[in-house]
């Protein structure tokens, strides 16, 4: 274990442990499985959603909650739903509770560990020893508590344990709870409310039950909130005065599913206690899913073990850095393709992004789910703003406003998952319309949807942005039709080439030589329209105003355009090292560059809601990783390693800005609070909310910018681009089928790279012929740095 005050990561296993709960009071943690996932705050919180398929919850806050989405810096409350455990001492009289909340009285000891797979903490309170651990129930919507205790003192000791689970405020129409003693579960039952006769149907089926089974006979039990928790709040439960609780049921009450078991411990004794959590459809399905665990059915999710990784066994000078490499960004990326962020409608560029992803995990579901977005696209080639998951999904929420980039995220795909596995079949696999059900191939559905693209310009050759382009709340610079987009321009100009790319590549040099032209006609339209003498506008408004640029008090420089336009070639030399300069100067912040700066501080009309966001969260002006992973990748593409590198590692929770940060080193983020010169205080302030595009960039520009072990349609194309100051560095690649073990080591005996394939040294730098089911050893020897040696010495 690498130790500091704050939290640890296990050298060798996929772990994090925090210290304390008060360091860090929103650090926690998720697991996920097919039906369900939870989000645990490190002192009891939990948000959790179950999918049927709509989003779900089944514990729920304790007054009437309207439906939303996922929310960054979701605030908790001593009330908040949570998952807890009153311990009381018997012959003392004292009370605590586990993990830290409600009670929040200080423990002896407390470690709270983040497994890939499980949640646990691990606490002790005068020689006793509580070992909790949250796990999902395989692929099932239930959560499955254990909790172990141990008397390690030299005296018997009498506690009382009372797990207090919030089941909360079900449903204004109807509501209650009760013990069931044939399924030792405390029920509670309510149903969905509704207004409209039309919405019955599509509520009937939904399971409005909540259950907490115990597989121990509790002592007594409660289902109801209020008379569990009286005058004396829940940090000091009037419940838990008495001797025993008052086994009453709820009725048109708040429920609550609290159990009492009283426990005598002589010294070493051990005990361990399971409870189930999770909503049902009927009764039926509670003793179906208790059954199951009894019978040991549903160990571990299915998934696990399913993934390989393009990238593994990482090795390099920087700790953290591997540890997160290895171990939680595959993760991150993997929930992400997995359970499509929990929503039945996820938008099409996030979509297709998460799927790029997972081309370097499981490039097959990768394919499938690029084919499941394809096949919604319209005859004309648009794509609709969400693609649908299941025959009764709808469009909602951002998914009713129109956007502009979608097609934009096909090619992006496309060219990852080509450069990964040379599957150009792809390309000829028939795929229906989502209007018309005509089938065409993937290369015209492509094709198309490039057409559609391009065609969405004003006379200068600029894309409309309509509500919003990549940034959802940008939504009024085109409202009226008229205002265009820099950076949708400039992403245009980048798909075609990528686009033409493809085309020549596999043959069709007219159409290759056709998207070439197209992107320099997008680039040349940004290049006269938007270029603004040291940095490229944001883009131009309906009323005909080129915002994001010098003279602009608030929103004076935005990211996106700026690292686009060197991907899509648009910058020249000069160019890029001027924009460069004024990132660095302008938007760069120890947590990593701003998404714009200044944050604006009122509503900009012609710019619209994302004016309105508090300065420095999300769009305005934040670090927003997503929008810093485009820079990163396009800083590779350019060559610029030691600023992508920086990038990338200002990203990872680390040691020094953990406090800062306020959260593990388990996921990235979407965002950290900006506006790093406006209001320093709340400067690199977690989101806490891992949905986000930054994954897949993160992964490919490893792969393909650090490592440089990128696909190319020969074979395997070796370009690295380590930091100076690393003197070496070791990888296993997974690559269409093989394996390579590839060593980088830098010495005095060379100025150029060198590549060792199994001993024989390469003429180039790719390695073609690659056989399926080999090994090969591959030995990178770059040249010595200034810095490295430095590090050396
Ligand atoms: O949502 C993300 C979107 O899911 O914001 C990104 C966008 O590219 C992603 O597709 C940038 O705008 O204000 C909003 O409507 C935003 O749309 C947010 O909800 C934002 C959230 O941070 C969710 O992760």
């Amino acid at each position: 274990m690498s130790y500091n005050p704050v939290f640890s990561c296990s050298r060798n296993s996929e772990s994090v442990s925090l210290y304390s709960p008060k360091l860090m009071p929103q650090a926690g943690g998720f697991l996920w499985n097919k039906k369900l996932m939870i989000q645990m705050n490190c002192r009891g919180y939990a948000i959790a959603q179950h999918m049927q398929p709509e989003p779900a919850k089944y514990a729920y806050a304790p007054n009437i909650e309207g439906k939303t989405f996922m929310q960054p810096e979701h605030h908790y409350y001593a009330h908040h739903p949570g998952r807890f455990f009153y311990v009381k001492d018997e012959e003392s009289g004292e009370l605590f509770s586990l993990p830290y909340e409600p009670v929040r009285k200080d423990h002896d000891s407390y470690i709270f560990t983040h497994h890939a797979e499980s949640l646990e903490w691990f606490i002790t309170v005068h020689q006793v020893e509580f070992k909790l651990t949250l796990k999902l129930l395989g692929d099932v919507a239930a959560e499955h508590w254990s909790l172990q205790v141990v008397n390690r003192s030299d005296v018997p000791r009498k506690l009382s344990i009372y797990p207090y689970f919030t089941i909360g405020y079900m449903s204004w129409m109807n509501q209650s709870a009760a013990y069931h003693k044939e399924l030792n579960a405390i029920v509670g039952t309510c149903v969905t409310p509704y207004q409209k006769v039309d919405e019955l149907k599509g509520i009937e089926s939904s399971k409005d039950l909540t259950y907490f089974y115990s597989d121990a006979k509790p002592d007594s039990w409660l289902a109801q909130h209020a008379l569990f928790e009286g005058d004396g709040g829940l940090h000091n439960p009037d419940a838990l005065k008495s001797e025993s609780l008052s086994n009453t049921n709820s009725h048109y009450e708040v429920p609550a599913a609290v159990m009492q078991y009283r426990l005598e411990l002589t010294s070493e004794d051990v005990v361990s206690l399971n409870w189930l959590f999770g909503p049902a459809r009927d009764h039926a399905e509670i003793e179906e899913v208790i059954a199951g665990y009894l019978a040991g059915e549903h160990q571990g999710k299915e998934s696990a073990e399913r993934h390989h990784q393009s990238l593994s066994d990482i090795e390099t000078p920087d700790r953290t850095f591997d540890h997160f490499v290895n171990h939680w960004l595959p993760r991150q990326i993997s929930y992400h393709g997995e359970s499509n962020r929990l929503t039945t409608d996820p938008q099409t560029r996030n979509f297709l992004q998460d799927s790029m992803g997972m081309v370097f995990l499981d490039a097959v579901s990768a394919k499938q789910a690029f084919l499941t977005a394809l096949s919604q696209q319209s005859y004309d080639g648009a794509m609709p703003d969400g693609v649908l998951l299941h025959p009764d999904a709808e469009l909602k929420y951002i998914n009713t406003v129109p956007h502009s980039d979608h097609n934009v995220w096909l090619v992006i795909f496309l060219s990852a998952y080509l450069k990964e596995t040379a599957d150009t079949d792809i390309l000829n696999i028939a795929c229906a319309y989502g209007d018309n059900g005509k089938q065409e191939c993937v290369a015209d559905h492509i094709h198309k949807g490039m057409e559609h693209l391009i065609s969405h310009v004003d006379s200068r050759s600029l894309s409309y942005i309509y509500q919003g382009d990549w940034c959802d709340p940008m939504n009024m610079v085109g409202v009226e039709g008229k205002g265009v987009s820099t950076w949708l321009t400039l992403a245009t100009a980048y798909v075609c080439n990528l686009w033409a790319d493809i085309c020549s590549t596999t043959g069709d040099v007219a159409r290759g030589k056709r998207w070439e032209s197209e992107a320099e006609r997008f680039n040349n339209a940004a290049n006269k329209h938007c270029w603004d003498g040291q940095w490229y506008g944001r883009g131009i408004t309906d009323d005909g105003r080129l915002f994001g640029i010098a003279s602009d008090e608030e929103g004076r420089i935005f990211l996106n355009p700026q690292a686009w336009s060197m991907l899509s070639g648009a910058a020249d030399a000069e160019q890029v090292s001027s924009m460069l300069e004024q990132i660095d100067k302008q938007l760069d912040t120890p947590y990593g560059p701003m998404l714009l700066a200044p944050s604006y501080t009122a509503f900009q009309r012609d710019i619209g809601r994302l004016t309105q966001k508090s300065a420095g969260a999300a769009e305005n002006g934040s670090v927003y990783n997503h929008a810093s992973a485009f820079y990163i990748y396009s800083l590779y593409d350019t060559g610029d390693h030691e600023r992508a590198f920086s990038a990338m590692r200002k990203m990872l929770v680390d040691s020094s800005d953990a406090l800062v940060k306020g959260q593990l080193p388990v996921y990235i983020p979407n965002y950290y609070r900006g506006a790093y010169h406006q209001h320093p205080r709340t400067a690199g302030k977690s989101s806490q909310l891992f949905n986000t595009g930054t994954v897949a960039w993160y992964y490919r520009s490893v792969v393909e910018g650090l490592f440089g072990l990128k696909g190319h349609r020969l074979g395997l194309e070796v370009s690295p681009q380590l930091p100076e100051e690393w003197n070496g560095a070791s990888v296993t690649r997974q690559f269409r089928g093989a394996t390579f073990k590839v060593k980088y080591c830098r010495s005095h005996d060379h100025t150029t790279m060198d590549l060792m394939v199994d001993g024989h040294l390469l003429s180039d730098n790719i390695i073609t012929d690659i056989v399926p089911g080999r090994t090969y050893q591959l030995v990178v020897e770059l040249p010595q740095t200034v810095k490295s040696q430095c590090c050396h010495a």
